[in-house]
């Protein structure tokens, strides 16, 4: 059998960061390679800088190292990518050919891609299904709904074993989010932790589907992980967690920190959240490779609070 050895693209996001380390853990500290534009801050294992928009770039790390999976996460999100949206364009889909033609050009066994819940748009009402209509509304959207049809499109025609989950909203402690529309639900537990009142730019009622990050890392493994044979979706699987709006996040939090408070003062993410479904039906994953998620929002919000109070030295 041959050794695996996993490059990850994008490895000092909120994804990457906490992704990187748990590969290490199942694969070992020496078989995954780290990548990003940027130095991390505190390096550990390999780590390699790349700019993903550099084809001949990313090939050397991938011949360097005989790279057998590629999990690429380097993306513009969709609340930074509609300041300037042919940039995200560009970002978003060059890195994406440049992670496909390198993985078919040199014999990549498997790659990982990241989709989202913004591939969805005004046409889903509540709950967004598999096969739902995909009407994007931001360019991070339209991107994301590109790559999956690219992706299903590298299967078809060249073998490409790619593996794509629509991510909702990840919550983690470990990390930052940046750019997203999401991110509010991972700041508001900074500031609840912190005593701080939570300015919120999102309506009170507004639901969004979200995932608790360790969920996160269990789908995203065990899809990779799953016989080829049971991947029966090769553009992107509907991934849910749990769903709920920014007062329920401070109901939740309020059973733990009682004086919590939050305001409302929503922004132009409004719009991109009013976009989205405020459901995902993920029966389709559950079918095909055996996803189940374990993060309810109260058993999270225990779980963050909890780390959160370690990272800030507030344990006692
Ligand atoms: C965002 O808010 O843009 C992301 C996403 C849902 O893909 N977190």
């Amino acid at each position: 059998m041959k050794a695996e050895c996993i490059l990850v693209i994008g490895a000092n996001g909120q994804i990457g960061s906490v992704l990187v380390e748990y590969l290490r853990e199942i694969y070992g500290l020496g078989k995954v390679v780290a990548t990003d534009i940027r130095m991390p801050d505190y390096p550990s294992g390999i780590f390699e800088q790349l700019d993903a928009t550099d084809a001949r770039a990313m090939a050397d790390i991938v011949r360097k190292y005989s790279v057998t999976q590629i999990y690429h996460l380097a993306a513009i999100l969709s609340a930074k990518g509609e300041q300037d949206p042919l940039r995200t364009w560009h970002i978003n889909m060059q890195t994406y050919f440049n992670v496909l033609e390198v993985a078919r050009e040199n014999g990549v066994g498997k790659v990982f891609y990241p989709s989202s819940i913004a591939v969805f748009g005004d046409h889903v009402d509540d709950i967004a299904e598999q096969w739902s209509y995909l009407d994007p509304a931001t360019v991070y959207g339209i991107s994301k709904t590109a790559g999956e049809n690219w992706s299903n499109y590298y299967f078809k025609r060249y073998g490409l074993d790619i593996r794509s989950l629509r991510y909702p909203g990840i919550i983690g402690y470990q990390s930052m989010p940046g750019g997203g529309t999401t991110d509010y639900a991972v700041d508001i537990y900074h500031k609840a932790v912190n005593n701080e009142v939570f300015e919120c730019f999102l309506k009170p009622d507004t639901t969004l589907p979200m995932i608790y990050i360790s969920d996160a890392m269990d789908a995203t493994v065990r899809l990779m992980e799953a016989p080829a044979e049971k991947i029966r979706v090769r553009t992107s699987y509907n991934l849910a967690g749990m769903s709920f709006s920014p007062e329920e996040i401070a109901a939740s939090i309020r059973k733990h920190l009682p004086d919590f408070s939050i305001q409302y003062k929503p922004d132009f993410r409004q719009a991109i959240a009013d976009s989205w479904p405020k459901e995902i039906d993920d029966s389709q994953a559950r079918k095909d490779w055996g996803w189940r998620p374990a993060y309810s929002l109260d058993k999270m919000t225990e779980e963050m609070i909890a780390e959160l109070r370690k990272k800030y030295d507030l344990v006692n």
